[in-house]
């Protein structure tokens, strides 16, 4: 009785697939496409920390899933690869001057041997990794196609601006208002930004939410970030000196027309372009310190609920277009300048942050909507309104169009306001366009120039790749440029269309980039005269399944949307969304319950795992964890108990005997309800119940039945089980199966079936009703039909006497259960 060798097993049958290149996946016409699987992990970004626990989570989900979907004749599309370009690489080349390729490079290196200590059945001729120049070359193609379409433009953007280390920073850098680097609370800067039309995709990323099978939350996600608003328009008059509606006009966009009766006062954005025009000489020196300190903050800080209201009183007043009232205007930096006017109309009895203000500064409150139950939460004593109204309800206060309903009242003013040439229909997002470049070193090169004649000239697609050249000094500049800009040989160059003298765009991409379309290049991955060759991608098509941490709920998952539509619109690729099936693998927290963390000591390093209990019993320790989707704290037992049930199969195949002889009925019971748990459970990824279905295959036939020379079994009940195996622990299915005197090797091996009548139970308890009451019971064999269940029921004694002389209306029977026989009188 040996102790499994998973140090010998795993290792060889590793390299077995790795030189036979068992999991390669060929574009063969011979699979139709219903059986054709695209199956994709989020690739890891190389981190110096080496792969977390988490990694193989979701990795062994999609394995499991892949090896199950190939012994059911599919043919699989599994790919691994790297998002190297980011900034812990160069802030670390920063610190020590080590180039970024070289710790990136290591980084994968290490991260791949890790991946395949694991066995995971990837097709590694496909690997990618973001930062190469094969690959970073279509990365900038695809941004000239962006380019050319109108899609990416250059404006001057306010970005996150460090005043200690000079440099922008991506919002990913910001943490609670300040640098990430060295603590100092950011500021906002206009800078010069390239920029993409994201928006332009609004409604397509909004509307085909409904074409993808997503959890809800996370669509919920994404329509909450596109944040899609339908309100209106409406321009309001400045009063002028001699105290009338004067030229000055602004407009603000409001979702709750309905309540512009109950408009108090307005507010613009503390930098709105009126602000200064507008400002009495009274209110100047207080309105311009309001100003300097709203440049502070960030928009999370301005727009949080619950934080205290701040503005003041610019002197000057607005005419409500509805009634004429005259109505003062404030500055306040609860309003952002960015969304919609940077202007808003307030109506505190029904806008919860209108409300705060209305009350921290006295303003006066109408309550204009009542709810249509006649309650009135707002109506309260002479004090005024007690608590604003958000929903919806019947228009009071509001002239002629009280006792409309907020709905129709919301059509008919707007049509009102559009007639008189001071209000539209409007559709707004919060979706703002996506700031795309970065002051930085280690991303991929913007492929445009800047020439002194033709302006912004892109570069030929025969230029590309633009190499990211060497620098000295990853340092940025601290003039808000990337530390390219100081590379003149490199900046310095000819303008692609007339040859005259051009300078370089020096602002590179954001790690986002390459992340956007990786799972496109794995379909052509050594394709050098496009991204991807349209037949193989219209083979593979969009991805099926799409396993990952729920953290790129937004930005990842909404930009490789976006771009994916862009290919979609220029006929590049088929399919309208990228991943037609997305599943969020749960956390794995720490022993204790809370985030792993080197710090706290509660990190466990995969490796160690590997070393000691070997590859499978880390892959099926993670699924037996529970529900994937769940969070679940690590449990160094439960690791044991994994590997103590891998350790009694495989003393089971050295102890038993098996047999050509026939199976038991109770050996096949086990056995086909074993496969069929197994294989529904699979399906629908709920890999611990599978697990645990196998666990009890294992205790209830391991012991075998005494046989002559000891324990036997038959081998006809043994080998399906080494298949149903071998999704969740590849490599000790594969040596058991070896070991049967099997060759070729497991990996597609048909999946075993099962039968349904195998699977139930030989005797049941079967209820005899009479008008539904039970009368009698008998146990009867399972699986009997209607017309011999009757027939056991009609000549049932107390049946038989309890429907004597009676007229039998029906008979109703229900299969493994109960007769109910109808009876008139
Ligand atoms: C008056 C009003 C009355 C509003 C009411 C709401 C309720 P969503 O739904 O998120 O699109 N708003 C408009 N522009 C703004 C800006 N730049 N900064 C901050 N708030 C702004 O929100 C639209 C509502 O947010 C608009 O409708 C406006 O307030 C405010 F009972 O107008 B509302
Ligand atoms: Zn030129």
């Amino acid at each position: 009785m040996s102790k499994y060798p998973h140090s010998d097993i795993e290792p060889k049958w590793q390299a077995r697939w790795e030189a036979d290149k068992t999991f390669r996946a060929v574009e063969d016409p011979q699979f139709p496409a219903d059986k054709r699987l695209y199956v994709l992990d989020m690739f890891p970004y190389p981190s110096g920390s080496g792969l977390h626990v988490g990694h193989p989570e979701g990795y062994t989900a999609t394995d499991i899933w892949c090896r199950f979907k190939r012994h059911n004749g599919f043919n699989v599309l599994h790919p691994m690869g790297f998002d190297s370009f980011g900034l812990p690489a160069e802030n670390y080349a920063i610190k020590t001057g080590t180039h970024p390729l070289a710790t990136t490079e290591a980084n994968i290196a290490v991260f791949r041997r890790q991946i395949k200590s694991l066995g995971f059945s990837y097709d590694w001729d496909r690997e990618v990794s973001t930062h190469t120049s094969e690959y970073y070359h279509w990365t900038q193609w695809i941004f000239l196609q962006l380019f050319k379409k109108g899609l990416a433009y250059e404006a001057m953007m306010p970005i996150n601006w460090c005043p200690s280390c000079l440099t922008g920073l991506a919002n990913e850098e910001v943490v609670d208002g300040k640098c990430d680097r060295c603590g100092t609370p950011v500021e906002r800067r206009n800078l010069r930004q390239w920029v993409l039309k994201i928006t332009a995709y609004g409604d397509r990323l909004e509307d085909d939410l409904a074409e993808v099978d997503w959890s809800e939350s996370i669509k919920l996600m994404q329509r909450n970030w596109i944040g899609r608003s339908e309100g209106a328009n409406v321009t309001f008059a400045v009063v002028d000196a001699g105290g009338k509606p004067g030229s000055t006009t602004f407009q603000v966009y409001t979702t709750r027309p309905d309540t512009l009766f109950g408009v108090t006062y307005m507010v613009l954005a503390p930098d709105h372009a009126l602000v200064d025009a507008i400002t009495t000489p009274a209110q100047k020196a207080s309105v311009e310190a309001y100003q300097k300190a709203a440049r502070l903050k960030s928009d999370l800080e301005r727009t949080e609920l619950a934080k205290e209201k701040t503005g003041v009183f610019t002197g000057a007043y607005a005419v409500n277009p509805v009634n004429g009232a005259q109505v003062p205007v404030w500055i306040g930096d609860y309003v952002l300048a960015n969304y919609g006017f940077g202007a808003i109309m307030a109506v505190p009895a029904h806008d919860e942050r209108d409300w705060a203000f209305a009350k921290k500064f006295g303003l006066p409150v109408i309550e204009v909507i009542a709810p249509s139950d006649g309650t009135s939460p707002g109506v309260a004593t002479e004090g005024g309104l007690t608590a604003c109204y958000t929903g919806p309800g019947k228009a009071v206060n509001s002239g002629e169009f009280s006792g409309s309903d907020s709905e129709s009242f919301k059509k008919k003013i707007t049509a009102r306001l559009e007639a008189q040439g001071i209000g539209k229909k409007a559709v707004n997002y919060k979706l703002r366009d996506w700031i795309f470049s970065r002051q930085r070193y280690w991303g991929e090169p913007i492929p445009v120039v800047h020439c002194a004649k033709c302006g912004i000239v892109p570069l030929r697609e025969d230029q590309l790749p633009l190499l990211l050249p060497d620098v000295k000094s990853y340092t940025p500049t601290g003039t808000g440029e990337s530390p390219l800009a100081a590379i003149d040989s490199w900046v310095t160059t000819t303008c692609p269309d007339c040859g005259g003298p051009a300078k370089r765009e020096t602002n590179t991409m954001p790690q986002w980039a390459g992340s956007c379309w990786y799972y496109l290049r794995y379909i052509d991955p050594k394709n050098t005269k496009a991204f991807a060759d349209k037949a193989k991608l219209d083979y593979w098509g969009n991805v099926d399944l799409y396993v990952g941490g729920a953290e790129h709920a937004v930005l990842h998952l909404l930009y490789s949307r976006f771009w994916h539509k862009v290919l979609y619109d220029l006929g590049l690729v088929g399919t309208k969304e990228p991943f037609q099936r997305l599943v969020n693998q749960g956390m794995i927290l720490g022993e204790n319950g809370q985030k792993m963390s080197k710090s706290s000591g509660t990190s466990i390093n995969p490796d160690e795992i590997v070393g000691q209990f070997g590859a499978d019993t880390l892959r099926a320790y993670e699924m037996f964890m529970g529900p994937l989707q769940d969070a679940k704290p690590w449990n160094s037992n439960g690791v044991v108990g994994v590997n103590r049930f891998l350790q009694r199969i495989w003393r089971a195949a050295e102890d038993l005997n098996f047999t050509t002889a026939e199976p038991t009925k109770a050996q096949l019971k086990v056995l086909h309800r074993t496969i069929k748990k197994v294989t529904q459970d699979t399906e629908a990824l709920a890999f611990n119940t599978a697990i645990s279905a196998m666990m009890i295959y294992l205790n209830e036939l391991a012991a075998g039945t005494e046989g002559p020379s000891g324990p036997e079994l038959p081998l006809s009940i043994w080998k399906p089980f080494v298949v149903l195996l071998s999704p969740t622990a590849p490599h000790l299915a594969e040596e058991l199966w070896e070991r049967l005197g099997e060759t070729g090797g497991l990996s597609r091996v048909a999946w075993p079936t099962w039968e349904e009548a195998l699977c139930a139970d030989d005797e049941v308890e079967m209820v005899f009703q009479i008008n539904g009451k039970i009368r009698s019971k008998l146990v009867v064999p399972a699986g009997l039909a209607a017309a011999e269940m009757e027939k056991l029921a009609r000549s049932d004694a107390r049946i038989v006497a309890l429907t004597e002389g009676k007229e039998i209306v029906k008979i109703i029977t229900v299969p493994n259960k109960l007769v109910n026989i109808v009876i008139r009188g």
